[in-house]
C-alpha cells in the first residue's frame, strides 16, 4: 500500500523528495490541490473543508499512511484528517517540524517562519510548549517567500534582501535554531543559512517528518521489504503552464506521469 501525502500545491514536494531519500522502497500517491493554492491566505473554514475532501480522496486510494506535508493545513485542519483517517496513522510537518526543532535546541530560543496562516494559528508555539514549557518561540510569517521560490529567485538579490528583513526580528532573539514551517522554505537553505549565521541550525520539516515516517512505518511493522518496485503517483487539480518545471524543481527530478483530477 502507498503513503499518501498532501499539500496545497507543489510545495508538498520537498516533503515527497525527502521520503524518496529516506524511504527508497516505498510507494507514494502525492496529492497537490493546484487549483486551489494558496491556502496560506484563505480562511480556517474553507481550509478544513478542502482538507476533508483530500484526505477522502486518499482514504479511497487505500493508503497505509497519510502525511499532511502542507504546514497551513497541518496548522489548521490536523483534526480533520485524524477524524477521517480513522486506524490509518497520521504525521504531519508542524508535528515533526516542533519535535525535531525542540529535541535539538542548545539554548532554548526558536524562531520560527512560514505563511502568514501558519504563523497566526501559532500551532508550532503551541506544539512546541506542549513538549517543553521553557522554551522561547519566535514567529515570523514570510508570505514573500513563496512567490520568490516558485519563480525561481532561490539565489536572488532581491530573495537575500527579503530573508534579512524578515529575519532581523527574529536573528535579534538569539535563536539557535529556525523551523522551515513551509513546504517551500528547503529551496532556501542555503540563502537562509548564510543570512542567520553559522550559529542557527535550521529545522527542515521535510526531512524531520520523512525520518518520523520512517520510524512510524517500522514501529507499526508497515514498512515495505523486499524487493518491490517504488512507484510514485502525482495527482493535481490543474495544471498550471509551470507546474512541470516548478514541480521538477521541488522533487529534485522529473514528475513522470500527473494525473488530472477533476472536482
Ligand atoms: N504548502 C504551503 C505551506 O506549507 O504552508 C505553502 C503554499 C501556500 O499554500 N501558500
Amino acid at each position: 500500500l502507498p503513503i499518501g501525502v498532501f499539500d496545497s500545491g507543489v510545495g508538498g514536494l520537498t516533503v515527497v523528495r525527502a521520503l524518496m531519500e529516506r524511504l527508497p522502497l516505498e510507494n507514494i500517491v502525492y496529492f497537490g490541490d493546484t487549483a486551489r493554492v494558496p491556502y496560506g491566505i484563505k480562511s480556517v473554514a474553507t481550509i478544513g473543508h478542502y482538507t476533508e475532501q483530500i484526505t477522502d480522496f486518499l482514504m479511497a486510494r487505500g493508503v497505509k499512511m497519510l502525511i499532511v506535508a502542507c504546514n497551513t493545513m497541518a496548522a489548521v485542519a490536523g483534526d480533520v484528517v485524524r477524524k477521517k483517517a480513522g486506524d490509518v496513522p497520521v504525521l504531519d510537518v508542524i508535528d515533526a517540524g516542533a519535535q525535531a526543532a525542540v529535541a535539538g535546541s542548545t539554548g532554548r530560543a526558536i524562531g520560527v517562519i512560514g505563511t502568514p496562516t501558519t504563523i497566526n494559528s501559532n500551532a508550532y508555539a503551541r506544539r512546541m510548549h506542549a513538549l517543553d514549557p521553557s522554551v522561547r518561540v519566535y514567529s515570523q510569517a514570510c508570505p514573500l517567500f513563496v512567490p520568490l521560490v516558485e519563480e525561481g529567485w532561490l539565489d536572488h538579490p532581491v530573495t537575500r534582501m527579503t530573508a534579512l528583513e524578515y529575519l532581523k526580528p527574529v536573528l535579534a532573539e538569539h535563536v539557535d535554531s529556525l523551523v522551515l514551517g513551509c513546504t517551500h522554505y528547503p529551496l532556501l537553505k542555503p540563502l537562509l543559512m548564510d543570512v542567520a549565521g553559522p550559529g542557527v541550525r535550521l529545522v527542515d520539516s521535510a526531512i524531520t517528518v520523512a525520518e518520523q515516517a520512517a520510524q512510524t512505518l517500522v514501529r507499526l511493522k508497515l514498512a515495505n521489504a523486499g524487493e518491490q518496485h517504488s512507484s510514485a503517483q502525482f495527482c493535481v487539480t490543474d495544471i498550471p503552464l509551470r507546474f512541470q518545471t516548478i514541480g521538477e524543481r521541488f522533487l529534485g527530478r522529473s514528475l513522470g506521469q500527473i494525473e488530472r483530477i477533476e472536482w
